[in-house]
């Protein structure tokens, strides 16, 4: 395989201005007519049209209705014999494809008896011959042909202009987009369908049609994602003046899908883990997901399809933009503050734990990447997460109003054009002259094209006579694959002092900006700030919000840090100070080799005040409380025994438990809702803080043989009026390994056995288990043999084989091997149907290289088998090469 370069760009020989699609849907057989306008591109030399296909029969070619000569090259249709001259002539296409064989769900495909498309990012080719690339945008009519007893809903992108009968008992449906776009946002269903609508009337007095689509006994979990689909419509008016540009709005639920959800032009297509909830059957955090992936779709309406990537490698000029967007979103419907803080919180802890271990391994690749063998690969944390972050530091230099300013510059300029990352920077800024973006863009663009998370050192000097506090700050950033110098980035930088003695938030003197937080902006290698008028030794609170994707490397005291814990006003590093203290004693265990205690008491004393603290929020407390992941603990580390941070981590776990007993039991009293379920933040949290009590208070009774919080949260679990509680209550029993996990897992079962999502849930949790001498392994083979485990189901497939290879490492890195060797077969299996899904598992073992013996070896081995497989993909073998190289 042969990777494809940014530099190589190259505007297309040929534009499409029309697209006339027919299809005749049938699953065993589909044929696909489709009728083009073409013109030459005049500012290309003249050459063949190459048309991208895959998997497809092609039966005719005609050019302006006559039959014309063509050759194929590979996969690529080529057509050396058209008219010259820059004149519009008509290309039809006609082919075939096999729907119900297309496992790898990408293209045109069936599920549950229905018809779904996937066309981003190059799927489109698996349905005609095409230019399959984002910068030919085309005006769309697409006619749908089939049994109309079986396919009762036919949909398309854009406005149904016209339906009826056909003979045989067929039908047919025909849509037209009023909007031009690029291929990868075409979509159709067909299939035995119901829908809620919603009609509603925007700001500017337009009306609009809302749908969302699911299978007919699904229309009791749709009111959510409704919900959410109208607070996104009315939020991107409001804040960036953005309306809804189509007449009907549909969302269509499928349960077979590769990724979360799809932005197709009118026509979203979704994962139905991110449509379908009511209480009975989601919990807390598939609402909120529900809510953010409603949300990010519907803002890709702007935010990628009316302005779109000119080519793969800006794919971050939409999804940073969209994720950024999304986060906004999340963080506005909430109605506190504080609401807003744990959202932050939330949304970093997803960037630490899975984007800064991508930015430090051999898949790192830049926000705006320079190559890739397979672009699938590339949608990605870095992408989306931190390309998120790279927008909210445009934001944070130009400000909240600076910002909306630049996106409707960069409407102005770009609506209906396929731009790059560069344009829009261009566009922020612009819009903001005095800003510093303006004055640092050139510098700024680092953020894209450079890899690797930057860390940034600080040391402070405080001057007691002279009562002035000086921080001196320096940056670095490691080597990545291909990159080994790195140039200085542009790193917004919040910041605060508080009182060491009194807790206060000291005024910020001598620095211009009166209050107490600056934001300062480093730009050089090394650079100081002083500030003065410091009546007392202060301590830095800085990075606050986590304003730059940093990390920050400060000599803070325990007593600082518990300083921050205690009195910080800025909710984030607050709470980053509980981490820092907890990942302290976690490494200090880990180097030390100690089986004693590992949390101090100050800690835990500190702990215990958060959670008796009478103002703050309980989401809040439920996050101060969580000790770092295993991942993360992993990540500040040089050499990994994934088994030991498993049983450190452990041990600090069940000191909460017993330390803290009689707090968690108040607090579980405390956090008993009685009213009517509502999934905001508020109640959220109670439920959250309320599941962790019971977590450990079930911990701390298998240490000391009690029986009495097992049973009590049996009990809950049988009782729970809504998933979240009911579900918090199994997690408990499983978590802790009491005997009652067994019984309850069974009546879990019976109770969902027809609910697939929740089905995942209860497969999910047995594959992530804590492990226990190795009892997880088993139990996964023995899920992989239940009856309703199915490979095929990406859903499935992930909540047993991703639980257990990404999202539980005590139990996955085993010193005999096994765990890897699961993988490898795994790995393997997958890629024979579904290239796509099973290069995601390969990610499983990126960070392979900074294991311990003996499963560094017994991991490299494992790459090896998958990477000397020789008909394997070239999702798989990317990431597996880069991973041994
Ligand atoms: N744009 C899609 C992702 C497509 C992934 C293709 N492998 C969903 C989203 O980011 O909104
Ligand atoms: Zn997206």
């Amino acid at each position: 395989p042969v990777a494809i370069q940014r530099e190589a760009y190259s505007a297309p020989a040929f534009w499409i201005d029309t697209v006339d699609l027919c299809f005749d849907l049938d699953p065993a057989k589909t044929r696909v007519l489709n009728k083009m306008t073409l013109r030459r591109n005049p500012d290309v030399p003249a050459q063949a049209l190459r048309l991208d296909g895959e998997e497809l029969n092609l039966a005719r070619v005609l050019v302006n209705g006559a039959g014309t000569s063509f050759k194929m090259d590979g996969d690529k249709l080529v057509l050396e014999n058209l008219p010259e001259g820059t004149e519009p002539f008509a290309l039809e296409i006609f082919t075939t494809c096999l729907p119900s064989k297309n496992t790898k769900l990408m293209g045109l495909y069936v599920s549950n008896d229905s018809f779904f498309t996937q066309c981003e990012a190059e799927g489109f080719r698996r349905i005609t011959y095409f230019l399959d690339r984002p910068d030919v945008m085309a005006s769309y009519t697409v006619t749908l042909r089939a049994d109309k007893a079986k396919f009762p809903v036919l949909l398309s992108n854009g406005n149904l202009v016209e339906q009826g009968e056909l003979e045989d008992g067929r039908h047919f449906a025909k849509w037209v987009d009023p909007h031009k776009k690029p291929c990868y946002l075409f979509a159709l269903v067909a299939g035995q369908l119901v829908c809620r609508e919603q009609r509603i009337t925007s700001r500017a007095g337009h009306d609009h049609l809302l749908q969302v689509y699911v299978r007919p006994g699904d229309m009791d979990k749709t009111e959510h994602a409704m919900n959410s689909l109208m607070a996104s419509v009315a939020w991107d008016e409001a804040r960036f003046g953005l309306p809804l540009d189509l007449e009907r709005f549909m969302i269509v639920a499928t349960s077979d899908f590769n990724m979360g959800a799809m932005e197709n032009k009118g026509l979203n297509i979704f994962n139905t883990k991110y449509v379908l909830a009511n209480q009975a059957t989601a919990t807390d955090v598939d609402y909120s997901n529900i809510e953010s992936v409603v949300g990010h779709e519907y803002f890709h309406n702007w935010t990628g399809n009316r302005i779109t990537c000119r080519d793969w490698f800006q794919l971050s000029l939409k999804e940073g933009l969209t994720v950024f967007r999304d986060q906004e979103f999340s963080q506005d419907l909430c109605a506190e503050a504080s609401a807003r803080a744990v959202k932050r919180i939330e949304d970093v802890r997803v960037l630490r734990t899975a984007q800064f271990p991508e930015d430090a391994g051999p898949m790192a690749h830049p926000v705006r990447p320079d190559s890739y063998i397979e672009i699938n690969n590339f949608y990605t944390v870095t992408i989306y997460e931190k390309g998120a972050e790279v927008v909210r530091m445009m934001q944070t230099l130009t400000g909240r109003a600076g910002f909306a300013r630049g996106m409707k510059l960069y409407f102005a300029r770009f609506d209906g054009q396929a731009v790059t990352c560069d344009d829009f920077a261009q566009s922020i800024a612009d819009a903001n002259p005095e800003s510093p973006l303006a004055t640092l863009l050139p510098q700024f663009k680092r953020w894209y094209s450079q890899a690797g998370t930057p860390r940034v050192a600080a040391r402070g000097e405080y001057n007691a006579d002279a009562q002035t506090y000086t921080l001196h700050l320096s940056q670095s950033c490691a080597a990545t694959p291909g990159q080994s110098e790195k140039q200085p980035f542009v790193i917004p930088l919040s910041l605060g002092l508080v009182g060491a003695a009194s807790g206060a938030a000291l005024p910020l003197h001598g620095t211009g900006s009166a209050g107490e937080n600056h934001l300062f902006v480093l730009t050089e290698q090394s650079q100081s700030i002083t500030f003065d008028n410091v009546a007392e030794e202060p301590v830095p609170s800085i990075l606050r919000g986590f304003s730059a994707p940093v990390v920050l490397d400060f000599d803070y005291s325990d007593a600082q840090l518990l300083t921050l814990l205690a009195h910080d006003t800025d909710a984030f590093n607050r709470w980053e100070a509980g981490q820092r203290l907890a990942l302290r004693s976690a490494t200090a265990a880990l180097a030390s080799g100690t089986n004693g205690p590992v949390l101090n008491a100050a800690y835990v004393e500190a702990m215990r005040a958060v959670l008796r603290h009478p103002t703050l929020d309980a989401a809040f407390k439920e996050l101060v409380l969580t000790l770092p992941s295993e991942t993360y603990i992993a990540e500040q580390i040089t050499l990994v025994e994934p088994q030991r941070i498993h049983t450190v981590r452990e041990s600090m776990r069940l000191q909460l438990a017993s330390e803290l007993h009689a707090d968690w039991e108040q607090t579980f009293a405390d956090h008993q809702d009685n009213g009517a379920y509502s999934p905001d933040p508020l109640s959220s949290g109670r439920r959250a803080l309320a599941g962790m009590a019971l977590n450990f208070l079930c911990l701390a009774a298998v240490a000391s043989g009690d029986a009495l919080w097992p049973g009590k949260t049996l009990q809950r679990f049988k009782d729970a009026g809504n998933m979240t509680d009911r579900f918090n209550a199994l997690q408990a029993l499983v978590g802790s390994g009491h005997e009652l996990a067994a019984p309850a897992l069974a009546r879990f079962h019976s109770l969902f056995k027809d609910e697939a999502l929740v089905l995942d849930k209860w497969f999910a949790l047995q594959a992530g288990a804590p492990d226990r001498g190795g009892n997880v392994l088993p139990a996964v083979r023995q899920l992989l043999a239940h009856p309703d485990f199915n490979l095929r189901n990406p859903n499935r497939a992930r909540s047993v084989i991703f639980s257990y290879c990404s999202g539980n490492p005590g139990g996955f890195h085993r010193a005999d091997a096994a765990g890897y060797v699961f993988w490898s077969e795994r790995v393997m299996e997958l890629d024979s149907f579904n290239p796509q899904v099973a290069a995601r598992l390969a990610r499983a073992m990126d960070r392979w290289k900074r294991l311990a013996e003996p499963y560094r070896s017994a991991a490299c081995e494992a790459l090896k088998r998958v990477a000397a497989k020789p008909d394997l993909s070239n999702d798989v073998r990317e990431v597996v090469e880069r991973a041994l190289a």
